[in-house]
């Protein structure tokens, strides 16, 4: 059989969660639940009759979760528990780890989508697609002509990387010699200590991810091991190599260069490898103990900071935001906001899908 988990509310943490569970018949989904769960009032799941809800535990090898499960339709079911990631993941964890063909049912729906935003700024776009933007399109699909509906169509997918970042990080890679200072200004970009700081060259070793929020945009910041060619040991170098592949596969690249030492000839690699014209700054770092005399023109976007010192710092979120939204669309512009709106655009000026399938793919 197969197993469908699916959580409603949204990822993170919050006071409840709630995993629909449907399958494809409804003994089996009632028994597998039945596995683990038991009612207070002791009443077998699979009696139970549509929108009965049952107060009782998840009991799994040494823990037990207080619960309550709905029999929302023969072969569907809701669990609601703790809105804490561990009671969530176990919960999970229990109906995949089944022997039976069970995952997690991927969805671009717009209300899926909603879950998924990080922010309350990206969800007012996916808001107002779901108060009718998508719609608005398919029912003038009848009155306006082909070479309108494709310009509309064009102006729509231009959006395609904005209306990504709506529900997925914008990821940002952090990246230097070691010593530079990534470590410290990742800490102070996010304001706490997530990553290991030390005067010895060297200490962060394995990629140390962040996320945050800068101006309502959902960031994701990778801090990475120094570069060096003559890494001391196997661990570092892997670091390394991990480092630079972070590096060229992020939405953006921050360069940190210690300014008592100036570019090095890693940094430039580094930055000669930036062909793609991704959005990239120099970083010069450190100027607390230099002074404000302004870093020589490499020909990319420079930020002076002081990681220790924090300053700065607001200069270069201001540049990221800038250089990875830009000018952010009014909330009245239609967005390829799912996967499959994007891909029904696109087909559709490839002349693969006909207009029916259009207005299909629009009103989902
Ligand atoms: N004075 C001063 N020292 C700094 C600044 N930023 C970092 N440092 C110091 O530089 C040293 C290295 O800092 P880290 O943040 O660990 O450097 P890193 O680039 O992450 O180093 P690796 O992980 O080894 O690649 C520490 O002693 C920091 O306190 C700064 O803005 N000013
Ligand atoms: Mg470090």
């Amino acid at each position: 059989m197969t197993l469908l988990v699916r959580q409603l509310t949204a990822s993170g943490r919050g006071a409840v969660a709630v995993l629909n569970v449907s399958g494809s018949s409804p003994s089996e989904v009632s028994n597998t639940l039945a596995r683990y769960f038991t009612a207070v009032n002791r009443l077998p799941l699979p009696d139970l009759p549509t929108h009965r809800i049952l107060y009782g535990t998840w009991e799994t090898e040494g823990t037990r979760e207080d619960v309550i499960v709905v029999r929302n339709g023969a072969a569907e079911w809701e669990v609601c528990c703790h809105g804490g990631v561990a009671a969530i993941d176990r919960i999970r964890q229990c109906l995949t780890d089944l022997d039976i063909q069970s995952h997690e049912e991927q969805s671009d729906s717009l209300d899926d989508l909603l879950l998924q935003c990080p922010t309350v700024r990206t969800a007012e776009y996916i808001l107002a697609h779901r108060r009718g933007l998508n719609t608005e399109l398919a029912e003038l699909t009848d009155r306006i002509s082909t070479d309108e509906l494709r310009l509309r169509l064009q102006r729509m997918l231009s959006f395609r990387r904005f209306a990504t970042h709506l529900v997925k990080p914008w990821t940002v890679a952090i990246a230097g010699c070691p010593n530079a200072g990534k470590s410290s200004l990742l800490n102070a970009i996010i304001g706490y200590d997530r990553s290991i700081v030390f005067a010895q060259p060297g200490t962060t070793r394995d990629r140390v991810e962040a996320s945050t929020v800068i101006d309502g945009w959902p960031y994701l910041l990778l801090d990475t091991a120094g570069v060096r060619d003559a890494a001391d040991d196997q661990i570092e170098s892997k670091g390394v190599s991990i480092a630079e592949s972070t590096f060229a596969s992020s939405d953006a690249a921050l360069l940190v260069v210690d300014s008592t030492l100036g570019l090095q000839d890693v940094d430039s690699e580094l930055l000669s490898s930036n062909a793609d014209g991704r959005p990239l700054a120099i970083v010069w770092n450190k100027t607390d103990l230099v002074g404000s005399k302004p870093p020589p023109d490499i020909g990319f976007p420079a930020v002076q900071v002081s990681a220790t010192q924090k300053s700065g710092v607001a200069d270069l979120l201001e540049w990221l935001a800038a250089a990875t939204v830009g000018t952010p669309p009014p909330l009245t512009e239609l967005l390829p906001i799912s996967d499959t709106l994007a891909r029904a655009a696109q087909q559709f000026l490839d002349q693969q899908i006909d207009l029916g399938q259009l207005k299909t793919a629009l009103l989902t």
